[in-house]
């Protein structure tokens, strides 16, 4: 029997991302596939029957796998140098309050599960929740096969290469079909919880947003032989993008636009850039406002590359709508936990994509920082242990 502090101590070494600080824990990386290890080891541990699904999530079943089930769980990969506990606190919760319910005697009456679903930040193939969207089909198989990683490696490479069959990726209906319910903790990613001195919250809905890659073209050349009149530099419109992203963004109500990557070719200091990649990460409240971000801001870019002598091509990378937790279950669990109050969230997740095929509901956990996707995302032990404590309460009631 372990709690989630102890769980998350012993993976506290995995990944740890000494250049960066924090962690980097991609998709069949050396990191991750540790962590895949280490939680089928613990899910056996507790007697539980550990499978892969066509997709490489992990599902660990009490009891005989079936239809209706109780799902739990969360992801185990993390954004490059991200914090410690976006995803791993879901996972290793899950496991925490299968031991609070083994020690009540608690027998399921429905099948109930822990699942671990892969490459939830997209953080190695640019697309997030990528192990659910392939299991509920909500992203084409072959365009899914086809992505590629920073190095050029495709996702059907690497799938072939962690030893699973890229051909049977893609829908997987009878995973779906064992889904009754989906309950996915999380550590809280703002300071909801801090304002209301509360250490556990429901989730009532995610922004609409989605990923877009900008590729400025224009002419590499020398940085001291090329005269300022002559160049066709890609750096220039795509640095007015990211100033534009800003403006737009804070236009917007609730609106967000993020260039968190942004990738000169061939990326010397003396070379003016053949192409430069920038990435935009929108979102906002409404499906309507975060596309006319997207529209306003590509059209600038057009613009601003036209400027300069050099091209533009936009490519969206992913995308989800709003996503309006079901009021009901969320009702349910918010009565089951001593009237947890609701909160909205900025962030994507595995629950969010699910939410569009079964019932699915969040249970957030107090982040004193308010920080994520850094090295300062945290959670205090004390509040660890009531998420988990939470969870099982949740389970106990939908599996009892
Ligand atoms: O919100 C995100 O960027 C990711 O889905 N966790
Ligand atoms: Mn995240
Ligand atoms: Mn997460
Ligand atoms: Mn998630």
């Amino acid at each position: 029997m372990a709690g989630p502090n102890e769980l998350m101590a012993a993976i506290a070494e995995v990944g740890v991302d000494r250049r960066r600080g924090g962690y980097s824990r991609h998709v069949f990386d050396d990191a991750e596939r540790q962590l895949r290890e280490w939680f089928t080891e613990q899910a056996e541990a507790r007697g539980l029957r550990v499978e892969a699904d066509r997709n490489t999530n992990i599902w660990a079943w009490w009891g005989e796998p079936g239809d209706d089930a109780v799902v739990t769980g969360s992801h185990l990969d993390s954004v490059p140098g991200g914090g410690a506990f976006d995803g791993p606190l879901g996972v290793v919760s899950a496991l925490s309050a299968v031991d609070l319910l083994r020690a009540r005697d608690f027998q399921p009456r429905r099948p109930l599960a822990v699942v671990v679903f892969a490459e939830e930040e997209g953080g190695r193939f640019g697309v997030p929740c990528l192990g659910s969207r392939l299991l509920a089909g909500t992203i084409d198989r072959d365009r899914a096969l086809a992505l590629r990683d920073p190095d050029g490696v495709t996702l059907a490479e690497a799938v072939r290469s962690f030893g699973a069959d890229p051909a049977r990726l893609g829908c997987d209906e009878e995973a779906l079909r064992r889904i009754g319910q989906f309950v996915e903790l999380h550590v809280e990613q703002g300071r909801g919880l801090v304002d209301l001195d509360r250490p556990v919250a429901v989730a009532s809905s995610i922004l609409a947003h989605g990923r877009w890659r900008f590729r400025f073209h224009g002419q590499g050349n020398h940085a001291g032989a090329t005269l300022i009149g002559d160049r066709r530099d890609p750096m220039l419109p795509a640095s007015r993008l990211v100033l534009e992203a800003r403006r737009v963004a804070a236009g917007t109500e609730g609106g967000r636009a993020t260039v968190g990557r942004l990738v000169p070719n061939p990326g010397g200091t003396n070379v003016i850039p053949s192409t430069v990649d920038v990435w935009l990460d929108a979102r906002s409240p409404e499906d309507r406002s975060t596309r006319a971000m997207v529209t306003e801001l590509s059209a600038l870019a057009r613009e601003f590359a036209a400027a300069e002598g050099c091209d533009v091509a936009v490519t969206e990378e992913s995308y989800g709508d709003t996503v309006h937790f079901d009021t009901a279950f969320r009702d349910q669990l918010s009565g089951l936990l001593d009237g947890a109050p609701a909160l909205p969230t900025g962030a994507g997740h595995d629950a969010g994509v699910l939410a569009a095929e079964v019932p699915a509901a969040m249970l957030f956990v107090r982040n004193p920082t308010g920080i994520s996707h850094a090295p300062e995302e945290h959670a205090e032990p004390d509040d660890c242990e009531s998420g988990a404590q939470a969870l099982a309460r949740v389970l106990e009631h939908l599996a009892g």
